[in-house]
C-alpha cells in the first residue's frame, strides 16, 4: 500500500472529489477524518497557508488544494486518467472546474446570508447558473 493519507470531512465536496479519483485509480489509502473544530496535528502543521481539507500526504509530503491534489495523483499514477490530455479539453474542463467552485462560494454564502432581499436575488442568480451546468455538463 502507498504510504498516502488523505485528511478530509465527510460531508466535504472537495474530499469527496478527492475519493473519487483515488476510488477511480484504484489507489488504497489511509482515510484521516477531519473535525472542523478540532483540526489534527499534521494538518494545522502541513497545511499552512489555510489550514484547511482535503490535505494528501504521500510518503509524508503534504500536498493541498483540492484540483492541485487531483493533479498530483493523475501524474504519479497515470492509470484511468480523470483529466483530459488535449490542451483544449483540459481548458474546458478547467472552465467548468472553477465555474462550479465559484457556484458552491455562492451557495455558502446564501447561507450565511441574513438579509432575506438579498437572498432570493442570489438564490435565482445560482439556479440560473445551476441550469447551464445542467445543459452543458449533463447532456
Ligand atoms: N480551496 C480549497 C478549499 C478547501 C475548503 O474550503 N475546505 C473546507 C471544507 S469544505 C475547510 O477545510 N473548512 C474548514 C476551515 O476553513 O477551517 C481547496 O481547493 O481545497
Amino acid at each position: 500500500m502507498a504510504d498516502l493519507k488523505l485528511h478530509g470531512f465527510w460531508y466535504s465536496s472537495f474530499t469527496v472529489r478527492e475519493k473519487w479519483t483515488l476510488k477511480l485509480k484504484g489507489i488504497p489509502y489511509e482515510n484521516i477524518e477531519e473535525d472542523r473544530f478540532n483540526k489534527s496535528l499534521q494538518l494545522l502543521e502541513y497545511n499552512l497557508g489555510y489550514k484547511r481539507a482535503p490535505m494528501l500526504v504521500h510518503a509524508g509530503k503534504p500536498i493541498c488544494e483540492y484540483m492541485l491534489i487531483i493533479e498530483y495523483i493523475d501524474k504519479t499514477w497515470p492509470q484511468n486518467p480523470p483529466l483530459a490530455i488535449d490542451p483544449y479539453e483540459k481548458a474546458l474542463i478547467r472552465f467548468w472546474v472553477k465555474y462550479s467552485d465559484d457556484l458552491s462560494t455562492a451557495v455558502g454564502a446564501l447561507f450565511r446570508s441574513n438579509n432575506v432581499e438579498e437572498r432570493e436575488n442570489d438564490k435565482d442568480n445560482i439556479c440560473k447558473h445551476l441550469k447551464v451546468v445542467e445543459d452543458q455538463c449533463l447532456k
